[in-house]
């Protein structure tokens, strides 16, 4: 894809039912909510976390942070089966015993997308960001450090998990608007995963 970009296909088959059944305990502890932007725009994503901290946004800003705001309680932790997942998906993108500390799960219905954006939100700019593709398909935006930069398009599909570290880890992303479809095991949606090493 990109200098410190890895797309790996594969890796995730023999995980498929155990992160499948994971992913329902974490949704049913801290469902898929759609979060505000410091724009006052709601975003097209549902979202949700795992782990010891998570990805929020609200009227006031992005920030980490350890408690859900629906809830007031601590996000569900990361189950081994992700974790063990994201270090080995890290170690083949070249990156040794990455242990991601949050993963924030995203949920695409048709229509919805991310815009153009860079992931900055992390202390530690060092360590990669793992994504893991479930569901329906996309069209992934790939642009480089600059917004301006033209981006190229790639499909992602069910199962695809990719490494993006070094001179990617910066490099501004997006997802374009979900096509409609019915996925055979997750139905009518598309969920990735992000693992994210953020302190
Ligand atoms: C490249 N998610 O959660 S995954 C995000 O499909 C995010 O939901 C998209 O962008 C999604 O922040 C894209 C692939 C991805 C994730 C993080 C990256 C690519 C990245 C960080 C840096 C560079
Ligand atoms: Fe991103």
């Amino acid at each position: 894809m990109a200098e410190g970009a890895v797309l790996l296909r594969g890796l995730f088959r023999a995980d498929e039912p155990e992160i499948i059944s994971a992913l329902r305990a974490i949704v049913a502890q801290a469902p898929f909510r759609r979060m505000v932007t410091p724009g006052g725009h709601t975003m097209s994503v549902a979202m949700t976390n795992c782990g010891s901290k998570g990805w929020v946004t609200d009227i006031s800003g992005y920030r980490y942070d350890v408690n859900d705001p629906e809830s007031g309680r601590p996000w569900p932790a990361l189950p081994p089966s992700f974790l063990d997942l994201a270090r080995r998906a890290a170690e083949q993108g070249g990156f040794a015993d990455f242990v991601p500390d949050a993963c924030l799960i995203n949920r695409y219905v048709p229509g919805a997308k991310m815009s153009l954006h860079q992931d900055k939100d992390e202390l530690d700019l060092g360590a990669p960001i793992v994504s893991v593709s479930l569901g329906l398909p996309a069209v992934f935006m790939f642009g480089g450090l600059a917004r301006s930069e033209k981006a190229k398009r790639y499909r992602l599909e069910h199962g695809d998990i990719a490494v993006w570290g070094g001179p990617a880890r910066l490099a501004y992303h997006g997802v374009a608007p979900l096509a409609d479809g019915e996925h055979p095991l997750m139905g009518r949606q598309r969920i990735n995963l992000t693992f994210r090493k953020v302190q």
